[in-house]
């Protein structure tokens, strides 16, 4: 019987606590084992007993979590399964003490773990073209550039060329690490404009950018003729809000030109999305989407180190879809296994918590949702107001790297 090793990532409490079960964890146990860090779990099977108890040891002493099973019935004698809950820094200890062990399959199991650990830290790169971003203790700001006459909080401010340049400047300047370049506004109504005006609106400023500034920039865009021609004119990453659904041939012309591109999860249309938003459970369905999305884009041939998933907050949500999706950003960061972006920059609920306040009075409401959604698991922000994300970022991540070392 030889010894494997899977990672398992359960849908929510109950299917871990079904897996508890299974290897014959009493109920006393079974609570304060799915109190906390239940999202990613380690299971080995048929592991001999002087391995496992090097195991239990290394993962109790680090502050993990692990669940022995020996008599659950598909354990052969004198081996166990365990199932271990934790990060990946006891884990790489594990491996360096296991390859001490004497037992070889003490270093087998090592490597195993080690194959693992490598192949789940992918999971944080985003690479396309020749750029790479390590997004496991950094954070994006992707800056927004609307290029429209009718956006919910910017319309018509970087309508003509030079002031849209000028923007991504300052943007580029105040730490932005994308410029996101739109020519149509997805508002909740808004109506959608021609291939030709939204090419007449965004092409030109791409070009300007790309002449300019080194800084990658995205289309944001559902219409393939549109991504096409802004790829021609430099555009690395291609932002679609219909998570790859409005245009067949989307996948493809991403696939074709390897550039980096956005999933975004939306219910409806611009036009319909918030006349009566439904869901049985929000984030079950929004994970269900994008893992579907992510694989057929797979299956285009977009190479997953390109792709980066996005709840869509405020496309087809109320208020509390929006904020439980906020509060369960790791559930959906483990189901996909990418990067997560996340908009939540002076958007309506921030407006609807904090009393009908308009769009530009929701910046420090908006800093609030940024952080709560960067501690919850989000990679890359969105947003409009670049300076004091940046600033908001910087306390924060300066923080939670002493909390690493810690
Ligand atoms: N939100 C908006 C537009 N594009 N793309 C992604 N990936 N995620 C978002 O949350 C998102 C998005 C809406 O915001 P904005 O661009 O400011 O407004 P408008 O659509 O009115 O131009």
């Amino acid at each position: 019987m030889s010894l494997s090793v899977k990672k398992i990532q359960p849908k929510d409490k109950e299917e871990l606590l079904n897996i508890l079960r299974r290897m014959g964890v009493g109920s006393a146990n079974q609570s304060e084992l799915v109190a906390e860090g239940w999202q990613e779990c380690l299971l080995i099977k048929n592991v001999p007993k002087d391995v496992s108890t090097t195991v239990s040891t290394q993962i109790n002493v680090s502050g993990g979590k692990i669940v022995v099973s020996s008599d659950s019935g598909d354990v052969p004698t004198g081996r166990e399964n365990l199932l271990l809950m934790c990060s990946t820094a006891p884990l790489r200890h594990l491996v360096d003490v296991l390859r001490e062990h004497p037992s070889s399959q003490a270093k087998e199991l090592a490597e195993k773990i080690l194959a693992l650990i490598d192949k789940a830290s992918e999971q944080w790169v985003w690479k396309f073209g020749n750029r790479r971003f390590d997004l496991r203790n950094r954070v994006l700001i992707m800056g927004i550039l609307n290029v429209t006459p009718d956006s919910f909080s910017d319309g018509g401010k970087y309508f003509a060329k030079d002031r849209a340049l000028r923007r991504a400047e300052e943007m580029v300047n105040e730490g932005a690490d994308i410029i996101d370049v739109g020519g149509e506004s997805s508002r909740p109504g808004a109506q959608p404009v021609s291939v030709q005006e939204e090419l007449r609106r965004v092409v030109p400023v791409i070009r300007a950018i790309k002449e300019r500034l080194d800084i990658p920039v995205s289309i944001d865009t559902y219409k393939y003729e549109v991504a096409g021609e802004a790829i021609a004119a430099g555009a690395e990453i291609v932002n679609d809000i219909t998570g790859l659904r409005h245009s067949a041939r989307m996948k493809t012309l991403i696939a074709e030109h390897g550039v980096g591109v956005v999933i975004m999860h939306m219910q409806g249309t611009p036009q319909t999305m918030q006349v009566a938003p439904h869901y049985d459970d929000v984030v079950e369905e929004i994970g269900a989407f994008l893992e579907h999305q992510l694989s057929e884009a797979k299956q285009a041939g977009v190479e997953e180190e390109c792709i980066v998933v996005d709840p869509g907050i405020g496309f087809g949500k109320l208020l509390e879809h929006n904020l439980e999706i906020l509060a369960n950003l790791g559930r959906l960061r483990a189901r996909c296994q990418r990067p997560l972006l996340i908009g939540v920059s002076r958007k309506s609920f921030i407006g609807q918590l904090l009393g009908g306040i308009p769009p530009d009075e929701r910046l420090a409401g908006g800093l609030g949702a940024v952080l709560s959604a960067v501690m919850n698991g989000a990679n890359i922000v969105r947003v409009h107001d670049v300076s004091p994300t940046r600033q908001a970022l910087t306390i924060y991540e300066s923080i939670a790297q002493f909390n690493r070392k810690g």
